[in-house]
């Protein structure tokens, strides 16, 4: 098939997915094209089969807001012509699924008919979309996809729940690919970070306000309180700087390193002991999932899909949101014995497993060649 994909380019979730989900496509013999306003932070190799066609959005002074949405539905109505794209597969709802749709439609107007698959990844339901001022035009898209998956049953109730939705809505769960996460039998350089009887303690995100950066400071704070630990903070966001001021304040600094962005954290995690996300809400956690498919054990919240993905008492545990002394101590109770942490090691592999790319993408697959032929 010959597939578009729309997704933010950033580090970010959907972004991630939706690069690598492409990249597993093209291995898989499907013509792949990113459309997108630039290159996917993740998309490092282009070969025959993926190409990648950047969005401009030319300035102009009289626009306080650049049309994004104009240029996209343009952008794809061009490709799909150029390319005998098939299919476009859209990740995140706003204002991916809104463009694609105007863009179906301007290809009707000539003729040409293209369904469109929309993956629903979380923040464009729980946090943005469903904002009285974006939900009816979210709305509108969602019931104008030809498709519509969701990363997690918590996440399809929550987009029946907020919103007037009339179609079935499939759930395909995010995935990894296993053999980028292979950490056994080296030593990941891990005296690089820490000394030989330090825990390194991790956690990644893009450091928004859901993902509740005081408490992991908090719960590290406790942690090297009873044993010998290091934290790896790894991402860039609003609120590293609160998080950098806190690290201060406790007096940590020595203990704790400021990674940034970074494109290598299979290797950051291949030397990791535990991995912290005391989101507020995660519709998925796909670096939970990340840090289980290297073997690192996750302390999370138990809010929307991270029951899905992280099973208490087995790959971690999970807590109620800002329950930062029940994650302190779940964390201590991984680490405190060497027998423990082997095995909750041991079973955050085994469930990572669970979400092997090779089972989840032929799940996509199949919901394309359903809509294909009912197009
Ligand atoms: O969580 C983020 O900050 C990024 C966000 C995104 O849209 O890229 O992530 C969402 O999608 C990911 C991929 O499906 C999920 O793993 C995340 O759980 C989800 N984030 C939230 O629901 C807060």
């Amino acid at each position: 098939m010959k597939i578009g994909i729309v997704c933010y380019p950033t580090f970010g979730g959907s972004g991630v997915v939706a690069t690598e989900l492409g990249l597993e496509l093209s291995k898989r013999g499907h013509e792949i094209h990113f459309i997108t306003y630039s290159q996917p932070v993740r998309l490092e190799l282009l070969s025959n089969n993926v190409h990648f066609h950047e969005v401009h959005v030319p300035e102009y002074p009289l626009f306080h807001y650049q049309p994004y949405e104009l240029a996209l539905s343009s952008k794809l109505v061009d490709m799909v012509q150029l390319h005998g794209i098939e299919l476009l597969h859209v990740h995140y709802a706003i204002p991916h699924a809104y463009a694609a749709y105007m863009a179906q439609q301007m290809l009707l107007d000539k003729g040409i008919m293209v369904p469109i698959v929309t993956t629903l990844h979380g923040t464009d339901i729980t946090l943005v979309g469903s904002h009285p001022f974006y939900k009816p035009a979210v709305t509108f898209s969602i019931n104008k996809s030809d498709a519509v998956t969701s990363v997690s049953e918590s996440l399809k109730k929550d987009t029946m729940r907020l919103f007037d939705i009339k179609k079935d809505i499939y759930v395909v769960p995010n995935f990894i690919d296993l053999d980028k996460h292979v950490n056994e039998f080296t030593d990941c350089q891990r005296a690089m970070m820490a000394e030989d009887d330090e825990f390194i303690i991790t956690h990644i995100s893009n450091m928004r306000e859901v993902k509740q950066i005081p408490d992991v400071v908090k719960i590290f704070y406790n942690i090297q309180k009873a044993l010998p630990a290091k934290l790896m903070l790894v991402g860039e966001g609003p609120e590293k700087k609160k998080a950098e001021i806190l690290v201060e304040e406790l007096g940590i600094g020595d203990k704790v390193v400021f990674f940034g962005n970074s494109n290598q954290i299979d290797r950051i995690l291949c030397f990791s002991d535990l991995f912290l996300l005391p989101s507020q809400t995660e519709s998925f956690g796909l670096a939970a999932l990340e840090a289980m498919a290297s073997g690192v054990p996750v302390i999370s919240t138990n809010t929307g899909g991270l029951p899905e993905v992280n099973t208490d008492g087995y790959s971690g545990y999970l807590s109620d949101v800002n329950a930062v002394a029940d994650m302190s101590a779940n964390a201590i109770k991984i680490l405190k014995d060497a027998a423990t942490l082997k095995t909750f090691k041991a079973n955050a592999k085994a469930q990572s497993k669970k979400f092997d790319i090779h089972n989840i993408v032929p799940q996509y697959e199949a919901i394309y060649q359903e809509t294909l032929n009912k197009f």
